[in-house]
């Protein structure tokens, strides 16, 4: 229970991604006119689809969604991922979800910070996409020396930040005066800096064994590289992005385009080439942060997560190269056999819904029926499909390599280490499938509970 005089953690998060959102405009502009552009295809959607509006609102979809984003940052140790954990831990939110990202060829392991329960998600679901850099994939072993000294010196928490973290585990909240210094204080952990902490040539040696060694190692924190808004067309998104002057990545990751979404589709626009000053006042540039977008469907069950990875495999042997329309166009005609329809999914076990009593329900009370399938028939109870609020590992992968030049380095393939991860992160993530079945086994029980 939080205390009557501190902030809850829900409105803690809700500041922190709006001061982070107002931040990471000021830093890129290109965010801000991605936003507009969302903003707009949101309410042309919602407009041409009352169906859609209706549904949205009535699961508290539509009021998230303004405020809904993601964002994406990546560390070096872990001492700096443990801290984080305690930090996010703040604003409610929890490791979820272990994604493995050596089988693309990138050096990092990830979880997604995000709130847990139906409440928190509501209030505001913001999500921060967190990589552990892994030192022990990098070959030479100089430069594993060099990045670890590198890294053994920097801070990226203020010592406010660090205080006011160990406040909230102390006496259990924040006050809204703590919270407030909370905000600010966290927020420079994520600031973007102009001053690399190595010289140009330190540099160019992290970025010639990966570029994302450089982007971690070589500054003081770890910069937001991107926050994402949610829309609910990224097909419109993506054609407009072109014509307001942004760069977009060839294609359009995860699922196609369907009647009832599933999972999540992303795009992103290409990272700027920023200049940066490096040690000795040598003057170079980096690149690092980019714009992205995504849409939101139906979380999958094990069965569906199995269906939906056996089709995007087979896909991909047939999608190399494609351009955006001929890559869905295949997609398509390959996922023609996931039903695209939420009863079939709810039937066959594809998906994950939340179970509310109607308007009719809540009148109808007391009678002997505990069969929700029965329920169902005679319009008393609703299932909703419940969105999936976490990643997919090779749509992540897709990003990171459109945003790093496409290196890829296949000695890295084969390296998941959960335990490792968890050790270094101080606790066990939380499977993000076991969340969705608790949740819809608890909207079911509550509904017996109830007729
Ligand atoms: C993270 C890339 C993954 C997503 O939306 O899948 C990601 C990164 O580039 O650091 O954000
Ligand atoms: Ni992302």
């Amino acid at each position: 229970m939080t205390q009557p005089n501190y902030l809850s953690t829900n409105d803690i998060r809700d500041r922190f991604s709006k001061a982070m959102s107002a931040m990471y405009q000021a830093e890129v502009p290109q965010y801000g006119t991605l936003l507009e552009l969302v903003e707009c295809v949101n309410q042309e959607t919602l407009s041409q689809q009352p169906e859609l509006h209706r549904r949205l609102e009535a699961q508290g979809d539509l009021a998230r969604l303004s405020v809904e984003r993601h964002g994406a940052i990546r560390v070096g140790t872990a001492a700096e991922l443990s801290m984080l954990r305690r930090l996010f831990a703040v604003m409610g939110m929890y490791p979820v979800g272990y994604y493995d990202l050596s089988e693309a060829g990138v050096p990092v392991h990830s979880t997604a910070f995000r709130p847990i329960d139906d409440d928190a998600l509501a209030t505001n679901p913001f999500r921060v996409f967190t990589s552990l850099l892994r030192l022990e994939l990098i070959e030479s072993k100089a430069l594993r020396q060099r990045s670890e000294e590198i890294l053994a010196k920097r801070d990226i928490f203020t010592p406010g930040a660090r205080a006011l973290v160990e406040r909230h585990e102390t006496q259990g909240g924040l006050t809204r005066e703590e919270a407030d210094r909370f905000v600010k204080e966290a927020l420079e952990t994520f600031r973007w800096h102009q001053d690399a902490t190595v010289d140009l040539a330190t540099y160019h040696a992290l970025h010639d064994e990966h570029r994302l060694i450089a982007d971690v190692v070589c500054f003081r924190g770890p910069h937001i590289n991107h926050l994402t808004p949610r829309t609910l067309n990224i097909d419109e998104v993506q054609r407009r992005m072109a014509e307001m002057g942004m760069n977009p990545k060839a294609v359009i990751e995860g699922p196609p385009r369907r009647e009832c979404p599933i999972l999540l589709r992303q795009t992103s626009f290409k990272a700027l080439e920023e200049s940066i000053r490096f040690a000795g006042d040598e003057q170079g540039t980096h690149t690092a942060r980019f714009g992205e977008i995504e849409q939101r469907g139906v979380a999958l069950t094990p069965k569906g997560r199995a269906l939906y990875d056996q089709l995007l495999n087979e896909a991909r042997k047939q999608t190399v190269g494609l351009d955006n329309d001929a890559h869905q166009a295949v997609m398509q005609s390959v996922f023609s056999t996931f039903p695209d329809n939420y009863e079939a999914m709810r039937q066959e076990g594809l998906a994950y819904f939340h179970y509310h009593l109607t308007e009719k329900g809540q009148v109808a009370q007391n009678h002997l029926d505990t069969d929700i399938e029965a329920l169902i028939e005679q319009g008393r109870v609703e299932a909703r499909p419940i969105t999936y609020e976490d990643f997919l590992p090779v749509s992540a992968a897709g990003i990171f390599q459109s945003n790093l030049g496409g290196k890829q380095n296949e000695a890295y393939a084969g390296n998941a280490n959960r335990d490792a991860f968890e050790d270094a992160l101080g606790a066990p993530v939380t499977d993000e499938l076991s969340l969705y079945a608790e949740r819809e086994r608890a909207s079911k029980e509550t509904i017996l509970t109830k007729v």
